[in-house]
C-alpha cells in the first residue's frame, strides 16, 4: 500500500494524478497546509523541508518527497508513464527536470508575488511574468511540430508534472492562450479521466 500525503495544490496534483493514472491502491492523508499541518513533527519526519507531496510505500519501505522523484519512482515501480526505449525515456526525464527546475518554482513565485505578496512588489511581478512567459514559449515551440505529448507520442510523467502547474495557471487566470500548442496540449491532458480525478484530491479542490 502506498500512502500519499498531500493537499489540494499544484505539486500535490502531480502525485494524485500519477496514482490515479496507474490505478495503484493508495491511502490519501490530507496535510492541511492552511492549518500548519506541514510544520508538525510527524510530517517533518517524512519531509524535513515541510512540503507536500510525500509518498510512503509500505511494500518497499521507501519514503519520498519532491514531486519529480515521486513521479520517477511510480513510473519505475510500474513500468508505465515513462517510455521504455532510451531516447524516449530520456526525453521524458529531460522535460520532467525542466519542469522541476525551470517551470514549477518560477510559477510558484509568480503566484506568490501576483496573488499573495503584501506589500506588492512590481519588479518581482514583472520578473516572474517574464520568466513564466519564456518557459511557456519553450514548451509551445517544443509542441509546435505536432507531437501530442512532451516526450513525443507517449503521455508520460513529464506531462503530469507540467500539468500540475498549468492547471493552476488556468484557475488563477495566468493567460497562456497565446501559446496555442501549449493550450492544445493542456486541453488534451485535462480531458483524461485520471487527471480529472487527480485534480480534485484531496477535497475541497482548488477550483478544479
Ligand atoms: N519542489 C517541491 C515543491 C513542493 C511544494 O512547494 N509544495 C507546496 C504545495 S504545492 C507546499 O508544500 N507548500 C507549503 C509551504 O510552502 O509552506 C516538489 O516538487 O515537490
Amino acid at each position: 500500500m502506498i500512502h500519499l500525503y498531500t493537499d489540494s495544490s499544484p505539486n500535490g496534483f502531480k502525485a494524485s494524478i500519477a496514482l490515479e493514472e496507474l490505478a495503484l491502491p493508495y491511502q490519501l492523508h490530507h496535510v492541511r497546509i492552511a492549518d500548519g499541518a506541514h510544520r508538525q513533527p510527524d510530517f517533518l519526519a517524512l519531509n524535513p523541508h515541510g512540503r507536500i507531496p510525500v509518498i510512503r510505500d509500505e511494500d518497499s519501505g521507501i519514503t519520498l518527497f519532491e514531486s519529480a522523484a515521486i513521479l520517477l519512482y511510480l513510473a519505475e515501480k510500474t513500468g508505465r508513464l515513462l517510455p521504455q526505449h532510451p531516447a524516449g525515456r530520456w526525453e521524458a526525464i529531460k522535460w520532467l527536470q525542466f519542469h522541476a527546475s525551470s517551470v514549477g518554482p518560477i510559477m510558484g513565485q509568480r503566484v506568490h508575488f501576483e496573488l499573495f505578496a503584501n506589500p506588492g512588489n512590481a519588479a518581482a511581478i514583472a520578473r516572474y511574468r517574464e520568466l513564466t512567459e519564456q518557459a511557456w514559449a519553450v514548451l509551445d515551440r517544443h509542441l509546435a511540430d505536432g507531437r501530442p505529448y512532451l516526450a513525443g507520442a507517449d503521455y508520460s510523467i513529464a506531462d503530469i508534472a507540467h500539468f500540475g502547474w498549468m492547471h493552476i495557471a488556468r484557475i488563477v487566470d495566468f493567460d497562456f492562450s497565446g501559446h496555442v500548442h501549449l493550450s492544445a496540449w493542456h486541453a488534451r491532458v485535462a480531458q483524461r479521466p485520471a487527471v480529472r480525478r487527480g485534480v480534485v484530491l484531496p477535497e475541497p479542490a482548488t477550483g478544479a
